[in-house]
């Protein structure tokens, strides 16, 4: 049995990351919101999208793979604080690295509150990411309320998917499922498969089947646990080009299926108890 690979890197500017390749596949996942920003399974294409003009900057967000909405998904009531929550510009601890088999490599990150959380969210957590990388990847979220007051979490593991040509790709599993219209604030039902010609940006609810992204070359399946609400989202054209860190373009070869707990989906932990959000991308 060939051993897995599990390598530390640093940038020069002092940005971390982990590489992990095993028998079935290769990843890369910075410590900096253990932002998972590739994944390939072995002879295909890369399953997330990656910016071109991606920042890989101390405090700023990866513009790709998958990046963790925590502890609020969008944006916050108090409008200074940052969209999508603080966890994905931490920088969190490795914990755990096990090489199950020569074809799956285990790996745990955790954060845990600082003084610094607990100014933008005053409540005692311990926040932990379990990746499996095989021939599926698996991302396991688990939020632990260690405080003594309950407390209320929307989140979602905001993944951007490699697609080949959106004019091209559909998304199965969502049809006559409501959803939240980001652009319009108007709740809709979703009729027919999506497909892509203008923005779309949607909080799906009440999911509880796998949702599968058709594309012209490949079939991808998204199959969540602990989560009943999907975000999908494409920029197009005009919001592309005012979104940082990516090209005018980018918009073509990308699309975001995010396994959710948003909205009517939001989750209250009680003291002591833990919520897990999980995700298998295949
Ligand atoms: O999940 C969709 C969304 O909330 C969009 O509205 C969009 O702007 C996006 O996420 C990216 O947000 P970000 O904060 O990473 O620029």
């Amino acid at each position: 049995m060939e051993n897995a690979l599990i390598e530390y890197k640093k940038l020069s500017n002092g940005f971390e990351y982990i590489e992990i390749e095993n028998s079935s596949a290769v990843a890369k996942i910075a410590l900096q919101g253990a932002h998972i920003f590739h994944y390939e399974q072995n002879s295909k294409e890369p399953l997330l999208w990656l910016s071109d003009t991606s920042d890989f900057e101390m405090a700023k967000s990866i513009r790709g793979g998958v990046p963790i909405c925590w502890p609020w998904f969008g944006l916050n009531k108090d409008k200074s604080l940052p969209q999508h929550g603080f966890a994905r510009t931490a920088l969190w601890k490795l914990t755990n690295t096990n090489e199950a088999d020569a074809n799956t490599t285990e790996i745990t990150f955790k954060l845990q509150y600082t003084k610094e959380s607990l100014k933008l969210w005053p409540y005692k957590f311990e926040l932990e990411l379990h990746v499996r990388i095989s021939d599926r990847l698996v991302m396991e979220l688990k939020t632990t309320n260690i405080d003594d007051k309950p407390f209320e979490i929307t989140q979602a593991l905001h993944t951007y998917f490699r697609v080949s040509d959106i004019l091209h790709v559909a998304i199965e599993g969502l049809d006559k499922k409501p959803y939240l219209d980001a652009l319009t604030y108007k709740r809709e039902i979703q009729n027919a498969d999506i497909t892509f010609n203008q923005e779309v940006d949607r909080v799906y609810q009440e999911v509880s089947d796998e949702v599968i992204l058709k594309d012209t070359n490949r079939t991808l399946h998204v199959e969540n646990e602990g989560s009943s609400s999907i975000v999908v989202w494409n920029p197009w054209i005009d919001k592309c080009k005012r979104m940082s860190a990516m090209n005018d373009d980018a918009y073509k070869n990308m699309v975001c299926i995010e396994s959710a707990n948003a909205f009517e989906d939001a989750r209250v932990i009680k003291p002591n108890k833990s919520h897990t959000l999980k995700a298998t991308l295949y």
